[in-house]
């Protein structure tokens, strides 16, 4: 799919989940290039027709173009829950499984995704899968000892990569943790794996989102497709 035709479904999902959007909600925003639109849908609201929620967000990225159209954002302990959170992902599969973290903020979207009462991903139609595990699977590491972390991955044929910045450097989360993306090609038991990777010293969380998802906005030509798990 070209860029142009990707970025214009990305838009059409994200302008139709703001619509999800009430006065007075608490709303977790996401983090990704998906979600850049339903911010600028958000505070295109906030700012033309007064509408007023309180956001937390995902990441610091997300935090910056909120409050730059003046959007409230707290801290998630100001706040019992979010009605609604809505995030990007980089693949869902007809289980409403997925992978997220490829924008390295899955840490921080998966707290929010798990205090949220209604959680909505946003995606252009590439990332549906039959099967999730060509993207990467993004695993967040400590620093200390990744390098051990790495060696227990290879020895368990995870083909594990650490995720460097374009300097050579490991790219940091917002937690100052290390990225290590696992190149399965296929996962056919996410939960066996799931249980494996939480249970490893020195992981702190993995990009497997399993069936947590109530609802999937697929940007299509025309109007978007919602899905409903
Ligand atoms: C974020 O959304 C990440 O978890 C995921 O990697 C990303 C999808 O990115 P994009 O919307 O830019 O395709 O939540």
């Amino acid at each position: 799919m070209d860029q142009e035709l990707q970025n214009k479904l990305k838009k059409e999902a994200g302008i139709k989940a703001a619509q999800y959007v009430k006065d007075g909600m608490v709303v977790g925003l996401g983090t990704g290039s998906t979600v850049r639109y339903l911010v600028d849908e958000l505070g295109r609201r906030w700012q033309e027709e007064g509408l007023r929620f309180t956001g937390v967000t995902t990441s610091r990225r997300t935090t910056a173009q909120a409050e730059s159209y003046g959007i409230k954002i707290v801290d998630i302990d100001d706040v019992d829950h979010m009605d609604l959170t809505i995030d990007g992902a980089d693949e869902v599969d007809k289980n409403f499984n997925g992978i997220k973290g490829g924008g390295a903020a899955l840490l921080w979207e998966k707290i929010v995704a798990t205090n949220s009462r209604h959680y909505i991903w946003i995606v252009d139609h590439s990332k549906q899968v039959d099967t999730i595990g060509k993207f990467p699977l993004p695993v967040e590491v400590i620093p200390f000892g990744v390098g051990h972390v790495i060696k227990q991955f290879e020895a368990k044929g995870y083909k594990p990569v650490l995720r460097l910045d374009k300097e050579g450097k490991p790219v940091l989360t917002d937690e100052n943790d290390y990225v290590v993306d696992l190149h399965l090609e296929r996962i056919d038991n996410p939960e066996a794996l799931a249980a494996d990777l939480i249970n490893t010293v020195g992981v702190v969380e993995h990009g497997l989102f399993l069936n947590m998802v109530d609802e999937v906005i697929v940007g299509n030509e025309g109007e978007p497709l919602v899905l409903t798990n």
